[in-house]
């Protein structure tokens, strides 16, 4: 019978990440929802098509009492959210312990005080056990809401044993798995004392994604060396069993912001900071408060292009937006006090009685602030030390269309790779160079910067995040088909 459907039927997409794209919060039988800032969620509020899509994850919160676990599922549930609950204890162990204290500095290249490295390997194994533990309850939820032909899309380094957990039950179920952070050399990965599991368990994903070829790369490399399984240039084989590796860039959903500068909210408050900062050029930077977004490097930088280029001193303003992030752990807040005290010095030396050159904010902004922000600056700096994509890069030059501004940007940055022909690429621990880029940036012609601005604009929008989560989702079901056809020859 080969009579096809006329349309093809909306295919399930689970979607399972760490965290939900909502915080909760309880107000006595109620629950407040606030949709939560960060790069997966960003990308994954812009696939909207082509799936019936449920999200699976952790509200960020311990209900411990029935009542609340079915009054909070009840309100997930009407935003197409399925919560996991975790208590206290796994998710100190799990989430603060294995994911933010071994894995995050690790895919980073950040390497912890030596105290807190010993502290981490002591506590290792019961950490490796929690994340186990966690990783099962993901496998639980997904279970409960799986439908044969579903899709299951496992995000980023915390659930790297999803994949095992769900294919043990169904080996059939399809399930990719994808890395939002860098993979990192495979001479740092093998430092990782239970660096054997963990791989193993993600190469029983059909499919496994990562940002760039880079990223791809060094993964066949740790599991080639690791492992002793074969790498090929379609992934990595095991005794005849192959697991598909490639590169899917992520975007952004440019269309949400391109439409949201036409709205009267965007238009008002454009004015308002235009009005606020005339006479003067804006840069900006937008960042969640984390050691990898290299705030206080970039905020060097600026200091030294104003030691160095008086005649800037009061016709540059630069606004720094950083979003506090896991805000209980010591090494941030650390951060946070760091970056207050620099930003404290320059406006102390560069400071005039009506100005100064920092306009620092710790905070998250709303989104039509966001676009308007965006829409009004000059200059973008972003210096990540370490970034898988960034996408904060991305949603700038989708609201550069009119000011045609420019982009610098790490080189450590996985954006580097998509944007590096129309961005200025730095070395973000080199200050004087970042220096540099700035003058470069502020004094570029606008023949220049129309040029790349073209470059960036047509990568933004034509790799959006809705193509990534097609392709991606396209090659997990063609490598089940094949998979299927290389057991019948
Ligand atoms: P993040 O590290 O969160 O993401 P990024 O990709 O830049 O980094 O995304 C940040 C998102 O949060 C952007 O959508 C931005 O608009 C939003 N945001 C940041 N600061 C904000 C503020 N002050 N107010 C409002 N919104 C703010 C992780 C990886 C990245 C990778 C993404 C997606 O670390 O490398 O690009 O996942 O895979």
């Amino acid at each position: 019978n080969l009579e096809f459907p006329a349309e093809r039927p909306t295919q399930r997409l689970l979607v399972v990440a760490n965290r939900l794209p909502v915080s909760a919060t309880r107000k006595g039988d109620d629950w407040h929802l606030e949709l939560s800032a960060g790069g997966l969620v960003s990308a994954l509020l812009g696939v909207k098509q082509n799936f019936e899509t449920r999200w699976i994850g952790w509200a960020g919160v311990n209900v411990p009492d029935e009542l609340g676990q079915k009054t909070l599922t009840a309100a997930l549930g009407q935003n197409g959210c399925v919560p996991v609950f975790l208590d206290d204890e796994t998710v100190d162990q799990y989430y603060n312990g294995y994911c933010n204290n071994v894995l995050w500095p690790l895919f980073h290249y950040i390497g912890l005080p030596q105290e807190d490295r010993l502290a981490a390997t002591r506590s290792l194994q019961s950490q490796f056990k929690a994340y186990k533990h966690a990783n099962q309850k993901f496998s639980d939820a997904v279970y409960s809401q799986y439908q044969e032909g579903d899709v299951v899309w496992c995000h980023d380094y915390h659930l790297m044993y999803l994949p095992k957990w769900l294919k043990e039950k169904n080996s059939q179920m399809k399930v990719g798995w994808f890395l939002h952070t860098p993979f990192p050399s495979s001479e740092i990965y093998r430092t990782l004392p239970l660096r054997s599991e963990l791989l193993k368990a993600v190469l029983t994903a059909d499919l496994i994604g990562f940002h760039t070829y880079d990223y791809a790369r060094h993964f066949v490399s740790a599991c080639t060396r690791i492992l002793g399984v074969e790498g090929t240039p379609e992934g990595v084989e095991d005794q005849g069993k192959l697991t598909r590796v490639a590169a899917f860039p992520i975007g952004i959903d440019p269309q949400r912001f391109i439409e949201a500068l036409e709205t009267d909210v965007v238009k008002s408050h454009i004015q308002e900071l235009r009005a606020r900062f005339a006479g003067r050029k804006v840069m900006l930077g937008v960042d969640r408060l984390d050691m990898i977004k290299g705030i206080p490097q970039k905020l060097l930088a600026f200091e030294k292009f104003l030691e160095e280029n008086i005649e800037w001193r009061d016709k540059v303003i630069f606004v720094q937006i950083a979003v506090p992030t896991r805000t209980d752990v010591y090494e941030y807040q650390r951060l946070t006090s760091q970056v207050h005290e620099i930003v404290g010095r320059i406006n102390g030396r560069f400071g005039t009685l009506t100005t100064v050159p920092i306009h620092h904010l710790d905070r998250s902004l709303a989104f039509h602030e966001l676009c308007a922000v965006y829409a009004i600056t000059d200059v973008a700096l972003i210096t990540s030390l370490r970034d898988g994509m960034n996408l904060v890069s991305y949603e700038y030059v989708a609201c550069q269309n009119d000011k045609k501004g420019v982009l610098i940007l790490s080189e450590f940055a996985g954006a580097a790779q998509s944007l590096g022909a129309g961005a200025i690429l730095v070395n973000p621990w080199n200050v004087s160079d970042v220096a540099m880029s700035i003058e470069d940036a502020l004094t570029m012609s606008e023949s220049e910067r129309k040029e790349r601005h073209r470059h960036n604009f047509m990568h933004v929008t034509t790799h959006t995040a809705q193509a990534w989560a097609d392709t991606f989702v396209s090659e997990l079901n063609d490598t089940i088909v094949e998979a299927e056809l290389r057991t019948l020859r």
